[in-house]
């Protein structure tokens, strides 16, 4: 290339840290074509670019599953672990209590969380860990090709042809239950939408639990399924409109007075919800709860962010835990001179 083309080649757009897109991005999915997962995996990308997250702070985390393959393609130059099936949220609650200074993302599926790692993740959901925590939700175990997950609706058929007589956990219910303090539920095909809430959920300081209906387009994706794209096109009903403002820059969004919430962040940042329809309260957990069970009744599936307290305390601030990774702490602080262990042991006598 001439030194004239280079010179007249229009420069990269970079984000807030000097980042191209590029960079956020992973390895090629080797995923299906798609894939809800897909469409998450590039929500992801666009959300982490466009906060200025620096990657190289990042852990991202996952169990097993197709949905758990997914950070292997987003954030190349991020840490990384992909753990055992269903357990992902011991492993993520080590790695974030050793180094505070990291922003952590699981990415788990229905099967992952809902079925086999339903006990970590009631723990995970009542301990306010800092972490966002993506359940890519297609009602089936997608990667041992497609049995029922307990998120499954009830009624809903499998490719088999087998139909599902148990009812689904709803991991929101659960996880308002639990004391999860940022529950949102969304759907892969809906950029904005989901696009919003993920840069909600890297703002919110504390467990942001996000179940995103995300169609299996192999196992999950024919008529009497209930997490199909066309069954989920028809019955979407977003709980209102999402513009997320990110403290660093000034957007000037297009709202009404008269139908906006915001929402203080714990890092300042505020959140702007635009109810459509109806008014919405997303800071009462009561209230919550009853609009996911109307919408259950009514065969629609709510979407937006159902719940969020910014204010409850996190899980290393229980633990009274200190800003430096425990990791470069030094000798010093880390082991009780003789002096502190001889007044234990003077208790202890
Ligand atoms: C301990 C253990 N049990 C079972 C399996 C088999 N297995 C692998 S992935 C999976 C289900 C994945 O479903 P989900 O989490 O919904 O992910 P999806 O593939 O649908 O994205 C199962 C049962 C396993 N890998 N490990
Ligand atoms: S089997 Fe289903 S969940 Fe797995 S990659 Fe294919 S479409 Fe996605
Ligand atoms: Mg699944």
């Amino acid at each position: 290339m001439s030194a004239t083309t280079v010179a007249s080649m229009p420069p990269k757009k970079v984000n807030r840290i000097g980042l191209d897109v590029s960079v956020y991005r992973g390895g090629k999915s080797t995923l299906c074509a798609g894939c809800g997962h897909n469409a998450i995996t590039e929500r992801i990308i666009e959300a982490f670019y466009e906060m200025g997250v620096n990657p190289t702070q990042v852990i991202k985390m996952s169990g097993i599953g197709c949905s758990s393959k997914a950070p292997a393609y987003f954030l190349k130059p991020s840490h990384g672990f992909n753990a055992v099936h269903g357990r992902m949220p011991s492993v993520a609650t080590g790695a974030v209590l050793a180094n505070l200074q990291l922003l952590a993302i699981g990415v788990s599926g229905d099967g992952d969380t809902a079925s086999i790692g339903i006990g970590q993740f009631v723990h995970l959901m009542r301990r306010n860990l800092p972490l966002i925590y993506i359940i890519e939700d297609n009602g089936c175990y997608g990667l041992t090709k497609g049995q029922f997950s307990a998120t499954a609706d009830l009624g809903s058929k499998q490719k088999t042809g087998a139909i599902n007589e148990l009812p689904p956990i709803d991991t929101c219910t659960l996880a308002i239950q639990l004391g999860a303090t940022f529950v949102a539920r969304s759907f892969s095909g809906d950029k904005k939408q989901l696009g919003g809430i993920l840069k909600a959920a890297i703002a919110h300081r504390g467990t942001s639990m996000l179940d995103v209906i995300s169609p299996c387009v192999t196992f999950n994706d024919h008529e009497g399924s209930t997490k199909s794209y066309n069954y989920m096109k028809q019955h979407d009903e977003p709980l209102h409109e999402i513009d997320f403002v990110p403290f660093f820059e000034n957007i000037e969004v297009d709202y009404d007075p008269g139908e906006t919430q915001d929402v203080q962040m714990h890092d300042g940042s505020h959140l702007r919800l635009r109810k459509l329809d109806h008014s919405y309260d997303a800071t009462d957990p009561q209230k919550a709860l009853q609009v996911i069970e109307e919408s259950r009744q009514e065969n629609e599936v709510l979407t937006g962010i159902l719940y969020i307290n910014p204010a409850s305390k996190t899980l290393p601030d229980i633990l009274r835990m200190v800003d430096e990774p425990l990791a470069l702490l030094s000798q010093d602080r880390v082991r009780p001179g003789p002096a502190v262990l001889e007044e234990i042991m003077e208790e202890l006598r």
